[in-house]
């Protein structure tokens, strides 16, 4: 019998797959699984959760919807009678960049685990055309471009559902676009994306660039662009409303069409608001159930109260959102009313200024409407609800403590290990059967082959299998040629001063200084970096010159390089942390006790069985329980320390600089006149400077620990075994960190579906 691809095929391209180009099988695929996903029956119940979110990571889709409707390997078997080979094909798929980070990545892994679990729930976001920037390197620096990723045939179905958003000086009417989100042998939810149809792409120029203030024509352009002036901050605040306008009255209507009683959208709804950027959903709803569905205020209150749910993902001041009323007031007038309101009532209730929802700057402060007008506050891993409680939110815990629980983050096993490591999931699966891949804690079996040489061998092999595929890729995509020999380290996330990329480019100097002095190591040193930085945040642009600095120095020293590299990935993003995460030894986790509220590549690696090199912070703190002492390599000063040197003003890098003189030649050498030589004296200077006189978080502090934790970790690295075990703990101890359980107890505790 024919095969429906086969079918899919011809009727598009007339011919036979394998007389298809690599392009034309991908869009063939493409359809045929929308065709399949749109068969598929959705997940229904009385109660649904929206999850609304600003960010969906969601990465490329093909495999993990063919693993998610369990035709994956028999695509990969047709492709390869015709000559094809499913690698090449996933590779005509572009990226969607729709996240900055951890934030936006966990809003997929959620959506997929959602579905996974059989439960209602859809995703709202927006449909932004260029999404996160693309990163480039020239002169080893940053350069952003745009990065399309929509093209004739995607994921993305455009609904015959419209809404319409009032803004101050124009309505914006919205088009609503679907993409489908199978779950694991389970039915199928909805990702609903809200664009314009005025969107105008020829809007962009040099890079990035575009005219701020054209909001009909730029809405949707851009993820996050650039709030460091205030037309991008009110470019945001129009996007915010944008999106939770068109989600609050989705909801509304769903609600509605089934006939269910508004008066009661607690029992039907409950919206999980992801960080600050939804909260005017809030308000949002407020106005619409008392201005068009006859709600009195106080009714209207209660309902959504009762029914809005808020996550915090950070405890970094900078990043906790505060709009000034003067820039509500230009976008959405029509809030501020509502907003006020839920400020008076605060106000008469609380006399402390610090719950106040307007300040006495007038400013709103986001998250204190969620706290006040929610019936839940989450924070992502133990030690960050801990610190929420006792310091970051203390005056609104000792108001409310029965909102307040954790909720540890996850990710999805399909995509973190049956996809990016499909050799890794055929040992585990030859050794334990299958059953992990419905509960992830049936990892655990693996333990019973810690002494297992055969197992242990196994393990080896696919991490160097892993390595070559690796090396290969960076081959292919950058021209670099890395040693498959060598340990690799790796550190790819965000680039931001507290999760210290600079203090592992002080390793760096060491290492090459040290080997400069003749101290080779006995294996091959590669140090992978992946980070892209803010446009608008200087010192992580400094922070990306030295490494690529770094980078090229040690490259054209042949003393050091046969025994160090330093690479960093270009646009670091969910298809490269796919290919190296599975290649990894070392899993770098080194932000600044308190700061990294969770982390979820520290999962990923674990899954895929590297070993930490981290701070207690996090997630960290978890696994450090999880896998023991023995598993998992831990230095740093921890969290109480560091909250205390923040509220005495007690760190001083100055001081740990002009007392230290091994850690003063590592500084120094950041200016040191090889590197001046190579990179723009400017930026070096900059970070040089910034490092020691005030390094705000804190990288000298924990430096020489790292330095000897991380030296420890290596000579451990030399007995292979040894090493080899404490990877296979790693991977049977990674269960926990399914999103699947971080699902059912977000569904257990908040949601409540079924
Ligand atoms: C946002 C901003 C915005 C402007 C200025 C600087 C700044 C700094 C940080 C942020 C982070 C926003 C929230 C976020 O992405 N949090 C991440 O959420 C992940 C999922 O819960 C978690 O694993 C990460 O630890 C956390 O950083």
């Amino acid at each position: 019998m024919e095969h429906r691809l086969e079918i899919k095929v011809k009727d598009l391209f007339g011919t036979d797959i394998a007389h298809c180009t690599d392009e034309q099988v991908y869009v063939a695929l493409l359809h045929l699984t929308k065709d399949m996903m749109a068969e598929k029956t959705a997940n229904t119940g009385e109660k649904k959760v929206y999850y609304i979110s600003a960010e969906f990571l969601i990465g490329k889709l093909l495999s993990n919807n063919l693993i998610n409707l369990g035709i994956f390997e028999e695509t990969a078997e047709i492709l390869k009678k015709n000559g094809k080979d499913i690698t090449a094909i996933e590779e005509m798929e572009l990226e969607p960049s729709l996240g900055n980070g951890g934030l936006g990545r966990l809003a997929a892994c959620f959506l997929d685990s959602i579905a996974t679990l059989g439960l209602p729930g859809d995703g709202i976001g927006l449909n932004y055309h260029f999404g996160l920037f693309e990163q480039v390197f020239r002169d080893n620096k940053q350069n952003a471009q745009k990065n399309p990723w929509i093209t004739k045939d995607s994921w993305l179905t455009r609904k015959d559902i419209s809404f319409k958003v009032p803004f101050k000086d124009f309505t914006l009417q919205s088009a609503m676009y679907d993409i489908a989100v199978p779950g694991y042998e389970s039915g199928v939810n909805q990702l609903h994306l809200f664009d314009i149809d005025t969107i105008d792409e020829t809007l962009v120029h040099d890079g990035i660039e575009f005219d701020k203030e054209d909001v009909m024509h730029n809405l949707t352009l851009f993820l996050y662009p650039d709030d460091s002036d205030e037309k991008g901050q009110l470019l945001r605040i129009y996007q915010q409303y944008f999106m939770v306008s068109n989600g609050a009255q989705l909801i509304l209507k769903e609600v509605k069409e089934k006939g269910q009683d508004i008066h009661k959208l607690y029992d039907y709804a409950a919206i999980q608001i992801n960080d600050t950027h939804p909260t005017m959903v809030i308000p949002e709803l407020i106005r619409l159930l008392t201005e068009q569905e006859g709600f009195t205020m106080d009714e209207a209150i209660e309902v959504v109260s009762k029914t809005c749910a808020y996550t915090n993902h950070t405890i970094l001041a900078e990043a906790l959102e505060k709009w000034p009323i003067a820039y509500l007031e230009k976008v959405v007038p029509h809030l501020l009313p509502i907003i006020r309101e839920l400020d008076k009532r605060v106000k008469e209730q609380y006399k402390d200024e610090k719950v106040a929802i307007i300040d006495k700057d007038n400013r709103v402060h986001m998250a204190h409407i969620d706290i006040h007008y929610g019936f839940s506050v989450n924070g992502v891993a133990y030690l960050h609800t801990e610190i929420l409680k006792s310091s970051e939110l203390k005056c609104f815990y000792d108001i409310y403590p029965e909102k307040f629980n954790n909720k540890t983050n996850g990710i999805t096993f399909r995509r973190w290990l049956m996809h990016c490591n499909q050799d890794l999931t055929k040992v585990i699966e030859d050794l334990i059967g299958s059953g992990f891949k419905k509960d992830a804690m049936e990892l655990e079996k693996l333990l019973q082959y810690v002494d297992d040489d055969a197992v242990l061998g196994k393990l080896q092999t696919v991490k160097k299998q892993k390595k070559l595929e690796l090396k290969e890729y960076l081959f292919k995509t950058q021209g670099i040629t890395i040693n498959e020999n060598s340990i690799f380290d790796i550190q790819i996330k965000r680039l931001h001063e507290y999760k210290r990329q600079q203090m592992n480019a002080l390793y760096a100097i060491y290492k090459y200084l040290d080997i400069k002095a003749g101290n080779k190591p006995s294996t091959p040193i590669t140090m992978i970096f992946g980070a892209k930085a803010a446009p608008a945040y200087i010192i992580a642009q400094d922070i990306i010159h030295l490494i690529l600095c770094l980078q090229q120095l040690i490259d054209n020293d042949p003393e050091v390089s046969p025994y160090l590299q330093v690479i960093m990935v270009e646009n670091y993003n969910v298809t490269k942390a796919s290919k190296l995460i599975p290649a990894c030894d070392i899993s770098e986790q080194i932000s600044l006790a308190s700061k990294e509220a969770s982390g979820t590549g520290n999962m990923k690696f674990m899954l895929n069985g590297a070993v930490t090199l981290g701070t207690e912070d996090g997630a960290n703190v978890e696994i450090h329980q999880l896998v023991g002492d023995e598993n998992i390599y831990v230095f740093g000063k921890e969290s109480d320390e560091v909250i205390k040197l923040y509220e005495t003003s007690g760190y001083n890098s100055r001081k740990i600089y002009d007392e230290d003189e091994k850690i003063q030649e590592l500084v120094d050498f950041i200016i040191n006149k090889e590197l001046i030589k190579i990179g723009d004296p400017m930026n070096l200077c900059r970070l040089y400077k910034e490092l020691i006189s005030k390094d705000w978080f804190m990288t000298l502090l924990d430096l020489k620990e790292y330095i000897r934790v991380k030296e420890a970790m290596l000579r451990d690295y030399e007995d292979e075994k040894a090493w080899t075990k404490k990877s296979l703990v790693n991977i049977a101890k990674a269960g926990y960190f399914s999103s699947d359980r971080t699902i059912e107890e977000y569904n257990r505790d908040i949601w409540k579906l079924k």
